[in-house]
């Protein structure tokens, strides 16, 4: 067995009952070894053991009461992977899927992320397996500062920064905020995704889609291609789908396909902006289904399977593939037959949206592919925009922050071409997996064995 192999094998038997954190190790060992083995002191730091080992691991009770006065228990975790290049960083995510595993692969995977932002931000994930569908705003407030109560502990402008992810947007935000206020007794940057009125930043909500088809578009320009025309298929219509969407429409794509966890629509003329108005209003004002888009538009097609299965059932031809939604949510034979319907071009807006198996088919078949750390790092990389921000006192301008992550987006587009090109493929996931990791050992080693 190779030295890589037997890495791998150790971090395996470690963390047996964590797949998405194995996946997530093995695909980024994969890309790093040569770099790691061809230096002696890397190999001497034993910088990659250091790495797979989260500096701090918080699990919490979280004790609140729902409207009938019945008590519930939910579990909260904070993962603190890596402080080397700055303050811990990363999402919350409330969903009933979540514990130790899930949140460890993406605190890993926001370690490189953060680090291709080009801006000081160490990686961390946190969140509980509370479900927010079906609650009342009361009991997710309740749930919020019952959360936040034990949170404030561990965390802190200058220590650990949280934002939003799956479930956890403006309004968990907001309450968050509030009640870390309360206890501490200070108006400060501690969380990002603020109210626009109260330290948020401008183009925050609108950055993880916004950049990454920002992204997208320096992906395609380098194959002397554009976004007019392309027919593109988004998965999920949270926050990421729905302002990816937003972008692609306005840059002349036309976007035929959403789903949620239930359901996918096809809207073969594609969305405009009145409808996908509408996706908005039904998903973050009633916090309902996509399939009530067929109420007002009865000329669409809904289906109750994902983006991926229902393109390969109906033969549906895309250009482009920005999966939105959720880990490992396109697989192998779902990505053959994206190829085989014409898609030159996936790019991933959710963490990991993608099976192995789906990552080595798009290599192989050199279709472009933009993995999550370099494609959708426009969210926390505004997170970070966010947080300068705070510490200036002063709030930027839309245009101001939207040029700023322009700029980070082609940023991060060179790291990966520098260090991803072979043979006039550009290898993306290569090249953005080396480009983070050597940022993150190089501070690690400057910070001595701690
Ligand atoms: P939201 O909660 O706003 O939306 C998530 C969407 O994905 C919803 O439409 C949801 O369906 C759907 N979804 C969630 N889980 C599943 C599932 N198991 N199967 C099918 N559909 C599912 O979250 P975000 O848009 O913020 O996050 C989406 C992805 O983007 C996640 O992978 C997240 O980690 C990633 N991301 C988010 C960033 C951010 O700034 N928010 C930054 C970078 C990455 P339903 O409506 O039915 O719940
Ligand atoms: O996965 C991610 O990058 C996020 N959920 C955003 C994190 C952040 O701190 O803005």
């Amino acid at each position: 067995m190779s030295e890589k192999e037997k890495f791998i094998k150790a971090v395996e038997e470690k963390n047996a009952d964590q797949p998405e954190f194995i996946q997530c190790v093995r695909e980024i060992v994969e890309s790093v070894w040569d770099v790691y083995e061809s230096s002696d002191k890397f190999k001497k730091a034993r910088v990659l053991d250091l790495l797979v080992e989260p500096e701090r691991v918080i699990i919490f009770k979280v004790a609140w009461q729902d409207d009938a006065g019945d008590v519930c228990v939910n579990r909260g975790y904070r993962v603190q992977f890596n402080s080397a290049i700055g303050p811990f960083k990363g999402g919350l995510r409330f969903h009933p899927s979540v514990k130790l595993g899930l949140l460890k692969f993406l605190a890993f995977e926001q370690i490189f992320k953060n680090s291709l932002t080009t801006l000081p931000m160490g990686g961390a994930k946190g969140g509980s397996d509370f479900d927010p569908k079906g609650k009342s705003d009361n009991e997710v407030m309740r749930f919020c500062h019952a959360f936040m109560g034990e949170l404030y502990r561990h965390i802190g402008p200058n220590t650990d920064v949280p934002a939003g992810d799956i479930g956890v947007g403006a309004r968990e935000i907001g309450y968050m905020f509030g009640k870390y206020k309360k206890i501490k007794n200070e108006f400060t940057g501690v969380l990002t995704g603020k109210g626009a009125t109260w330290g948020g930043s401008l183009i925050r909500p609108e950055a993880t889609g916004y950049g990454l088809v920002y992204f997208v578009q320096d992906m395609l320009e380098l194959v002397g291609k554009d976004l007019k025309d392309k027919t593109v298929a988004i998965s999920g219509a949270g926050n990421v789908a729905q302002y990816a969407a937003e972008k692609v429409i306005q840059l002349g794509g036309k976007v035929i396909m959403l789903c949620d966890s239930h359901s996918t629509v096809i809207d073969e003329i594609g969305l405009d902006s009145d409808k996908l108005g509408h996706v908005m209003h039904i998903k973050n004002v009633k916090r309902g289904r996509i399939k009530e888009y067929s109420d007002k538009y009865p000329s669409v097609c809904v289906i109750g399977k994902n983006v991926w299965e229902v393109i390969k059932e109906k033969n549906i031809k895309v250009d482009v593939a920005l999966p939105c939604a959720t880990q490992n949510e396109l697989d192998g034979e779902n990505t053959k037959a994206l190829i085989k319907n014409g898609c030159f071009c996936v790019a991933a807006g959710a963490n990991m949206p993608l099976t192995s198996e789906a990552v080595a088919l798009l290599r192989k078949n050199k279709i472009l592919y933009g993995p999550g750390k370099a494609a959708n790092a426009g969210g926390v990389a505004t997170s970070g925009l966010e947080m300068t921000q705070n510490s200036l006192r002063f709030n930027w301008t839309r245009e101001e922050v939207d040029g700023k992550l322009k700029e980070i987006m082609k940023s991060i587009h060179r790291q990966c071409v520098q260090y991803g090109s072979e043979d006039g493929y550009v290898d993306y996931v290569k090249g953005a997996n080396i480009a983070g990791f050597l940022k993150v050992a190089n501070a690690m080693i400057e910070q001595g064995v701690c």
